[in-house]
C-alpha cells in the first residue's frame, strides 16, 4: 500500500519576499535597493529600471501591502491556516542601507527579531532568503553591482551579521533568490534583480563573472554560516524551469539540453562544489569568466549547500528551427508553444506533472534534500458583495501540484523537506510590479495604482490550504 501523506514534520508554510510586502521604504533608516527603482508594469509592459528614484514615477514596492505595519495581524493569519514555517526575505538595506557600511543598522536589525518571535510565538519556523532582487542600489551605482569582486565583501558582512544575529531563531537559510533567472542574460530584469547589472555591450560575460562571484560569495557565506551555527541548513535557490524539447527530433532534444545545463550551472557549483563540464568548456572557448583564483575553487568546494530550494511554476519548450545547440543566443529565443498545456492570464503555462518531473531530476542530479519554497497562479480575483472571495482556479492549480509532489514523496522517494506556496498573501507582483496579479491565500485591498484600505480577507483558498496542513496531505480535495 502507498503511504498517503507527507513525512512528519513536513514544514507546510507560504513564501513572499521583503521588497514585494514590507513597504515603508524609508522607515527605521532603510536605504534604496534595486526593487525601490523599479516602476510598475503590467503584462506584457516591462518595468522600467529608473536611476534611482524619480519624482511622478510610481514605484509598488515603496509601499508593498505595508506588512511592516501589518505583520503581526499577517502572522496570526498564517497561523490561523496552521502553518508550519514561513519563508520571508531580509532587506538588505534595512541592515546595511548603503551596502558598504560596516556596522549594522539597528533598527533594522530589530524588525526581523521582532518578526521571528512573533512567528516563533506560533511555533512558525522562520525560513529567511538572504538576497531576493534586494541589493542596495548604493552598489549598483558605486561598484557595478556583482560585477565587481569587492561586493562578496559586502555581501558576507551582511550575510555573517544575520546568522549572527538570528542564529537562535533561524534555522532554514538560502543564500541568492533564483539565481538562475540570469541564464537569460539579455533581459535587464533578471540581470538587474540578481546581480545589479545593468544592460550593455556583452551581456552574457559580465553575466557570467557576475554570477561567478555570487557562486563564491554563496560559498564564504555557507562556510561562515556553519562555523556561527552548526545546525543551520544553508540552501541554493533556484528557478527550476524544465525546458522540455518540442519534439522527438534529436536536435530539439539536443538543445534541450543544452539549455538545461545553462540553467542547471548554478544549482550544480552550489551543490557540487565545481562547475560542470559543459558549461567549464564553454566559459573556456568564448573567454568568459576570467577572474577565477585557485583561491575560489577552494572555497566553492568547501561552502556547498546543503539543499536545494526551489521555485516552480511552469515548464517552457524549445525548438530546435530557432537556433540549435552550438549556435544559441539565448534561451527565451527558442521558446515555443506547447500544445499539451494550458496557460495562466499572464501566459505562463500549467504543467503539474512538470513538477514530479523536477523533484526527480533534482534528486537525481544533486542527492540532496529539496525544498518547494514557491509555487502558484497568479490571477485576477474577485471580491463578492459580502466580501467573500471564491478562487476555485487557484485550489485547482495547487491541488494538482499537491497531488504531483505526493507522487514524487511518496512513490519516487524523493526527500523534501517542505512546501510554501508563493505570495501566500497578495503582494505585489516581481514580475510586473502588479497588484492585480494575485497568487494569496489571503486577500489585501489594493489595487495597481496603490488606492485600497489594505484589509485582509480569507478567500476560499485559505480554508482549503488549512485543512490541507491539518491532515498533512492526506486530503487534498
Ligand atoms: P511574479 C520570473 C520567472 C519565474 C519566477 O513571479 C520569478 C520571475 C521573476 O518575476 O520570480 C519568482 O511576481 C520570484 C518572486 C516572484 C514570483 O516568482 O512575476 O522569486 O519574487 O514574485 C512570481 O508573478
Amino acid at each position: 500500500m502507498v503511504a498517503n501523506s507527507f513525512p512528519e514534520g513536513f514544514l507546510w508554510g507560504g513564501a513572499v519576499a521583503a521588497h514585494q510586502l514590507e513597504g515603508a521604504w524609508q522607515s527605521g533608516g532603510k536605504g534604496v535597493s534595486v526593487a525601490d527603482v523599479m516602476t510598475a508594469g503590467a503584462h506584457g509592459v516591462p518595468r522600467e529600471i529608473t536611476d534611482g528614484v524619480l519624482p511622478g514615477k510610481n514605484y509598488p514596492n515603496h509601499d508593498g501591502i505595508d506588512f511592516y505595519g501589518h505583520y503581526k495581524e499577517d502572522v496570526a493569519l498564517f497561523a490561523e491556516m496552521g502553518f508550519k514555517c514561513f519563508r520571508t526575505s531580509i532587506a538588505w538595506t534595512r541592515i546595511f542601507p548603503n551596502g558598504d557600511e560596516t556596522e549594522p543598522n539597528e533598527a533594522g536589525l530589530k524588525f526581523y527579531d521582532d518578526l521571528f518571535d512573533e512567528c516563533l510565538e506560533y511555533g512558525i519556523e522562520p525560513v529567511v532568503t538572504l538576497a531576493h532582487f534586494e541589493m542596495p542600489w548604493h552598489l549598483v551605482e558605486e561598484y557595478g553591482g556583482f560585477g565587481n569582486r569587492k561586493v562578496i565583501d559586502f555581501y558576507l558582512n551582511f550575510a555573517t551579521t544575520c546568522f549572527k544575529r538570528y542564529q537562535d531563531k533561524v534555522k532554514y537559510w538560502m543564500t541568492f533568490n533564483e539565481i538562475d533567472n540570469q541564464a537569460d542574460f539579455n533581459n535587464d530584469f533578471a540581470v538587474m534583480t540578481n546581480s545589479g547589472l545593468k544592460l550593455g555591450d556583452n551581456n552574457e560575460a559580465a553575466m557570467y563573472q557576475a554570477a561567478h562571484y555570487e557562486l563564491v560569495a554563496s560559498a564564504l557565506a555557507v562556510k561562515e554560516g556553519k562555523k556561527i551555527n552548526p545546525d543551520f541548513m544553508i540552501g541554493a535557490m533556484i528557478n527550476y524551469t524544465p525546458f522540455y524539447p518540442a519534439t522527438s527530433d534529436p536536435a530539439d532534444i539536443l538543445l534541450a539540453q543544452r539549455i538545461n545545463q545553462r540553467r542547471f550551472w548554478f544549482s550544480d557549483v552550489h551543490a557540487w562544489g565545481e562547475y560542470p563540464k559543459e558549461v567549464e568548456a564553454y566559459l573556456e572557448r568564448k573567454g568568459f569568466r576570467s577572474d577565477f583564483t585557485a583561491e575560489d575553487q577552494v572555497v566553492l568546494k568547501e561552502g556547498t549547500v546543503d539543499y536545494i530550494g526551489f521555485s516552480y511554476y511552469q515548464s517552457m519548450t524549445v525548438s530546435a528551427k530557432n537556433g540549435d545547440a552550438d549556435h544559441l543566443i539565448s534561451p527565451a529565443d527558442a521558446v515555443v508553444d506547447n500544445p499539451y498545456l494550458e496557460t495562466s492570464d499572464w501566459g505562463w503555462s500549467v504543467d503539474p506533472i512538470g513538477l514530479r518531473y523536477g523533484l526527480n531530476e533534482l534528486t537525481d542530479r544533486y542527492h540532496l534534500p529539496l525544498f518547494i519554497v514557491e509555487n502558484g497562479l497568479g490571477a485576477v480575483d474577485q471580491v463578492e458583495e459580502d466580501g467573500s472571495i471564491h478562487d476555485p482556479y487557484r485550489v485547482d492549480y495547487l491541488r494538482k501540484h499537491l497531488e504531483e509532489v505526493k507522487k514524487a514523496v511518496t512513490l519516487d522517494g524523493v526527500d523534501l523537506m517542505g512546501y510554501t506556496p508563493w505570495g501566500c498573501i497578495d503582494v505585489v507582483s516581481a514580475g510586473t510590479g502588479q497588484m492585480s496579479k494575485r497568487y494569496g491565500f489571503i486577500y489585501v485591498d489594493k489595487d495597481d495604482e496603490g488606492k485600497g484600505t489594505l484589509a485582509r480577507s480569507r478567500k476560499d483558498s485559505f480554508f482549503w490550504y488549512q485543512n490541507v496542513i491539518k491532515t498533512n496531505g492526506a486530503e487534498l480535495d
